[in-house]
């Protein structure tokens, strides 16, 4: 039965069908289903295989809009079921995300962000193409404990480590553990830029969050 849902939403979003995105999420949520197996055996099926059709010249621009436009629709659906749990807390610190200048990919930066709130982390989401300039007047202002940086595209991912030196140039650097992902974004380049972590999905990114914290607070 499940197997069959899963088919149908990754479906959904290949073929771009917003509104079936959302009735299928909707779906998932009355039956009870693991929402991480939602993701990652339905809908996150359904754009990788419309990222691939692209790379292979099959799609153009219009349908992978098409494709990330159902995404999020179900991912809105999700995520407010992921947020509306009466016990949640927001005691476990304080996150600022970003997707990077020059860099419109939110998706991913959204369930990572979706997944930090369920785990009780406060977050500020200042979205995607945010200059740096901003990223930075918002560490100042906000004092986060956390700054996550996200980019997808390998041109962008220059822009993270920009971020981290002008952290240092403005004298915050210590103030801030810098986490940094997205697809192209490895561990290597996490070191090679001087950030405090890297993760390759959002359930490795609450992990992180939390173990950077908790290293913390036993310094
Ligand atoms: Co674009 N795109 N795209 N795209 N797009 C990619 C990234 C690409 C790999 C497609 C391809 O060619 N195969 C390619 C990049 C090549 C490269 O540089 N390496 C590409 C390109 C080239 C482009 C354009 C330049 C195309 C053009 O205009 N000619 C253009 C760029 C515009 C710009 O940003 N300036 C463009 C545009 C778009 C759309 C607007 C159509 C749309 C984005 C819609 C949106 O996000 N609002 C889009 C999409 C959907 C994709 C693909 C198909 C899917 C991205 C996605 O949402 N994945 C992508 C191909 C692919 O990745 N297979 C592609 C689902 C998401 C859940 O995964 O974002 O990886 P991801 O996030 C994961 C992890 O990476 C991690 O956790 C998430 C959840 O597990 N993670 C973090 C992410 N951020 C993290 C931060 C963390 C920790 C973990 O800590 C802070």
């Amino acid at each position: 039965m499940s197997d069959l849902l899963f088919e149908e939403m990754k479906t959904s979003v290949l073929e771009g069908e917003e509104d079936e995105a959302a009735e299928l999420a909707k779906k998932a949520i009355s039956l009870g289903l693991d929402m991480e197996k939602v993701l990652h055996e339905g809908f996150l099926l359904g754009i990788q295989e419309a990222g691939q059709l692209y790379e292979d010249g099959d799609y153009f621009l219009p349908e992978l809009v098409c494709s990330a436009d159902a995404l999020k629709a179900a991912l809105a659906v999700l995520n407010e079921k992921l947020v509306s749990n009466p016990e949640l807390t927001s005691g476990e610190g304080k996150v600022i995300l970003a997707t990077v200048h020059g860099d419109v990919h939110d998706i991913g930066k959204t369930i990572v962000g979706s997944m930090m709130t369920a785990a009780g982390f406060e977050i500020h989401d200042l979205g995607a193409d945010v200059p740096n300039e901003e990223v930075i007047e918002a560490v100042r202002e906000l004092k986060p404990d956390i700054l996550g940086l996200s980019a997808l595209l390998t041109p962008t991912m220059e822009e993270q480590k920009n971020i981290i030196d002008m952290l240092s140039a403005a004298n915050l650097r210590d103030q801030v553990k810098v986490i940094v992902g997205g697809a192209p974004v490895n561990q290597i380049w996490a070191d090679k830029i001087g950030a405090d972590g890297y993760s390759g999905n959002a359930l490795s990114a609450v992990k992180l969050a939390k173990e950077l914290l908790a290293g913390e607070q036993r310094a």
